[in-house]
């Protein structure tokens, strides 16, 4: 059985080189944080199974093409059979590391996601079910299916870790609020961005120590909240733990927040102690701002020991 189960919706992604008013040539690649996560993990070396829908398209075939090249499990996807497409994904450099998304997802496959799609593919060996705040937002039978997978995984004994992931293009925060405060009570890990933890609390505070503590005698276990370049806190009943970000050239911030939980589940699968799984997380989360593409640059197992070289080596 795999070790780690998600799911999600991917979308196909075309990057654009320029702003996309301009035209020119797009990159057609895959996208989903989900599916960065799954492949995060794959390439670490984990059995990881990804579920949800795509359309019976040819970016739908693209979608599940990719997953299965990286060594995630496709095997409870399913393929939309009522005409709804897979979603697009449009990405444009505009400043620097400042990129803009366009989505083109409403009515996709993806946001039609539904508990009897997901719950058969969890396996009870599972360990982990990994869940972002994103699933919930895209309609009625998404946000079912996350809740449901999330009570049924938490009966299983299976650990539960929820990245907020707000994307405010597709909701208020107050509606996530209302529909991420339930998932708590099912959420054994909660990540988090400074900026999301007043988005799972019942009244917001400004007082992070305050806001975490909230959410611990609430019940969630562990509470992780990144800080981007200055790097991540972990909590505990046992208290916090910081790790600084790795130095690195940042090309393409999309995708970072996945690898990081990417590391920081796999540090967790291998017995890692909280320090080490921050490290992982840390060193994952700066191979995918150092490389273009949400997942593309995700480092094997044998290539994380790579930010430890000096700059400038040439591996022969
Ligand atoms: O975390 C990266 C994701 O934002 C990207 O892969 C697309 O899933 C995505 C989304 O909904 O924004």
């Amino acid at each position: 059985s795999p070790e780690v189960v998600t799911f999600g919706e991917t979308m196909a992604a075309l990057r654009a080189h320029g702003a996309l008013r301009l035209g020119g040539s797009l990159g057609l690649s895959v996208a989903g944080a989900e599916s960065n996560v799954a492949i995060g993990l794959a390439r670490l070396g984990h059995r990881v199974r990804w579920a949800g829908r795509v359309g019976a398209d040819e970016l739908g075939a693209l979608v599940l093409r990719t997953l299965r090249a990286e060594g995630v499990d496709t095997s409870y996807a399913v393929t939309d059979d009522t005409g709804r497409p897979t979603g697009l994904l449009l990405t444009e450099p505009r400043l620097g590391t400042l990129t803009r998304v366009s989505y083109y997802r409403a009515g996709s496959a993806g946001s039609a996601v539904s508990p009897a799609d997901v719950l058969p593919a969890l396996d009870p060996g599972t360990r982990i079910l990994h869940l972002t705040g994103i699933t919930p937002a895209l309609g009625p039978s998404a946000a079912e299916a996350t809740l449901a997978a999330a009570t049924t995984a938490r009966e299983a004994g299976i650990t539960v870790c929820l990245d907020v992931n707000h994307r405010s293009r597709l909701w208020t925060s107050d509606r996530a609020r209302t529909v991420l405060r339930p998932l708590l009570a099912h959420t054994g890990l909660l990540i988090a961005s400074e900026d999301e933890l007043p988005l799972v609390q019942e009244r917001p505070d400004a007082d992070e120590s305050k806001a975490v503590h909230s959410l611990l005698a609430a019940g969630v276990n562990e509470v992780v909240v990144k800080r981007g370049a200055r790097g991540a806190t972990a909590f505990t009943a046992d208290g916090a733990t910081d790790c600084a970000a790795r130095q690195v050239d940042a090309v393409d911030l999309v995708g970072a927040g996945d690898a990081f939980v990417a590391g920081y589940l796999s540090g967790l699968l291998g017995g890692a102690d909280i320090p080490a799984r921050l490290h992982r997380a840390v060193t994952t989360a700066a191979f995918a701002v150092a490389t273009r593409g949400d997942w593309e640059g995700l480092p094997t197992q044998d290539e994380l020991g790579l930010f430890d070289q000096p700059d400038g080596t040439t591996i022969r």
